[in-house]
């Protein structure tokens, strides 16, 4: 049997210390969820870090968590609060993360940074060469592992990799400002299947490689010596019966077993049945658009005043990257604008903007999708955005508008919902007017469409498909050897 390995910066679990006793947790994201489908049916391992560094725990606790994780058939990865510090807080978020999302004024191109996210992409490389038998597959996810693939093929060339890149691939003058953007490049050309979310970022990537190295390239094709490598778009879907099944499960729930969140909202209507909810929901990161939001809303209601007192922005910010300034700077900025809000357009009994910074238990983020009149997702740059796929799934009745920013990956699934460019505040404060006065008809028939092809292709399917091409991939390889 050949096994599939997965290789990504951390592992399905993460883990968890209660009065001096360790354990593991599930982790629920669209990425866990669709490689456990996999994963398991290719007995494969899955190679990752934990979450926390080795300084955290003893070591005779930390051999505890490795056997742990063994039995559920993960590999780990330790790393060192130095190299969380320099590999992931800095060469991956504060080098990859800005440049991959066009903000070239954050990136920071510490040599330091570089070293480490060499070393440490060693180490998941090794780690994964450990665990390879002849004619196994291996799948290494994201910006956080880029040399992987370039340095298993090195020590084993007849393995067949396959990477996938969760972000946005940036054009090639974009690109090009990376001073290593040659050995990151070389890196993911180690993999005989790379994939992304959307068919522009793998035409940027093709791009980058024809410009920096001149490789012959015949469609999704780049031949390179001896072997070929080939370039597609994986549009990464979500557990689509998940969401929608907790939605049904949401809105049949008798009083007594309604959250509170639950009941505060519905409170909401029953004071004010004519209240509409636009929903908002990101980690709090400056790719998201969050203030291009909040100023939007805020011209909608300086130029509708009848709407006033009639629509709300639930806004749910998810802690993300704390150690990074600019995402404090972002959250000082954001806490300033929804005050501003509040205060200006605020009464009594009226709260423009609902604003929670944390994360909450799924439960209530079903209820927050399957209660909110519209969702307003306005990404100045976005892989995927999973949250609006979330969005859809979760619409029971069938009604509901999406508002969503054409720089995303999602848009090219979404042709049917309203499509804005989130710097332009005028044309977003008008798309929010169309949609909360959009017909039920015509929300139903439009939700409908993006129903179906959400449903169709759901995170199964995507990962199905992208281990599909891998093996056809593995024949493709074997007839340009033996030509
Ligand atoms: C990266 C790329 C790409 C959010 N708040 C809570 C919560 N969430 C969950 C959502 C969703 C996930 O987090 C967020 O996924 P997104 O895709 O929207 O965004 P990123 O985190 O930036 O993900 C992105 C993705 O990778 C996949 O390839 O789409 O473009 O940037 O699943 O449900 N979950 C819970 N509580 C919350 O408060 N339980």
């Amino acid at each position: 049997m050949n096994k599939l390995h997965i290789v990504s910066n951390r592992l399905p679990f993460s883990i968890v210390t209660q009065q001096d006793q360790i354990s593991l947790k599930p982790s629920v994201g669209g990425l866990a969820t669709g490689m456990k489908s996999v994963y398991k049916d290719f007995e494969g391992r899955w190679i990752g870090w934990p979450g926390v560094a080795t300084e955290d725990f003893s070591a005779s606790d930390f051999e505890k968590i490795d056997t742990m994780l063994q039995k559920e058939g993960c590999e780990t990865v330790p790393l060192s609060s130095y190299e969380v510090e320099t590999f992931y807080e800095g060469f991956c978020n504060r080098t990859i993360w800005p440049l991959f999302h066009y903000f070239n004024q954050y990136v920071d191109y510490s040599p330091e940074f570089w070293e480490s996210y060499v070393k440490v992409n060693q180490k998941f490389a090794d780690k994964t060469i450990e665990v390879i038998d002849d004619g196994d597959y291996v799948w290494v996810h994201d910006y956080q592992l880029m040399l992987v693939p370039g340095m298993i093929k090195k020590k084993r060339p007849d393995i067949i990799i396959g990477f996938f890149l969760h972000i946005p691939f940036p054009s090639y003058e974009v690109f090009r400002f990376l001073p290593w953007r040659n050995e990151i490049l070389e890196g993911l050309l180690g993999a005989d299947l790379v994939g992304f979310h959307t068919y522009d970022y793998e035409r940027h990537f093709l791009s980058s490689v024809r410009r920096l190295f001149g490789y012959e390239i015949s469609f999704n094709r780049i031949h390179i010596e001896e072997r070929i490598v080939l370039a597609d778009a994986f549009p990464m879907g979500i557990d689509y019966d998940k969401f929608h099944n907790a939605a049904l499960q949401t809105i049949s729930k008798t009083l007594r077993e309604k959250s509170q969140l639950h009941q505060e909202l519905e409170k909401v209507f029953f004071v004010s049945p004519e209240r509409k909810l636009i929903l908002s929901i990101d980690r709090l990161d400056y790719s998201k658009g969050i203030p291009h939001r909040l100023r939007a809303f805020e011209k909608f209601l300086e130029k509708y005043p009848e709407y006033r007192t009639k629509a709300t922005l639930v806004m749910l910010a998810v802690p993300s990257r704390n150690s990074v300034p600019q995402y404090q700077q972002l959250k000082r900025e954001v806490e300033e604008l929804v005050g501003r809000i509040n205060g200006l357009y605020g009464s009594v009994n009226y709260s423009p903007v609902w604003y929670f910074y944390r994360s909450l238990p799924f439960e209530n983020l079903v209820e927050l999708y399957s209660m909110s009149d519209v969702a307003l997702l306005t990404p100045v740059r976005d892989g995927m955005n999973l949250v609006a796929k979330e969005y859809v799934a979760s619409r029971i009745n069938q009604t509901g508008v999406m508002i969503i920013s054409e720089m995303t990956g999602v848009v090219k699934e979404m042709a049917e919902a309203i499509v804005i460019n989130p710097n332009n505040e005028d044309e977003v404060a008008e798309a929010i007017k169309q949609a909360l006065e959009m017909p039920v008809d015509e929300q139903r028939a439009r939700m409908a469409v993006i129903q179906n092809r959400l449903k169709r292709y759901d995170v199964f399917k995507w990962a199905e498909q992208f281990v599909a091409s891998l093996k056809r991939i593995a024949q493709i390889q074997r007839d340009f050897i033996s030509k």
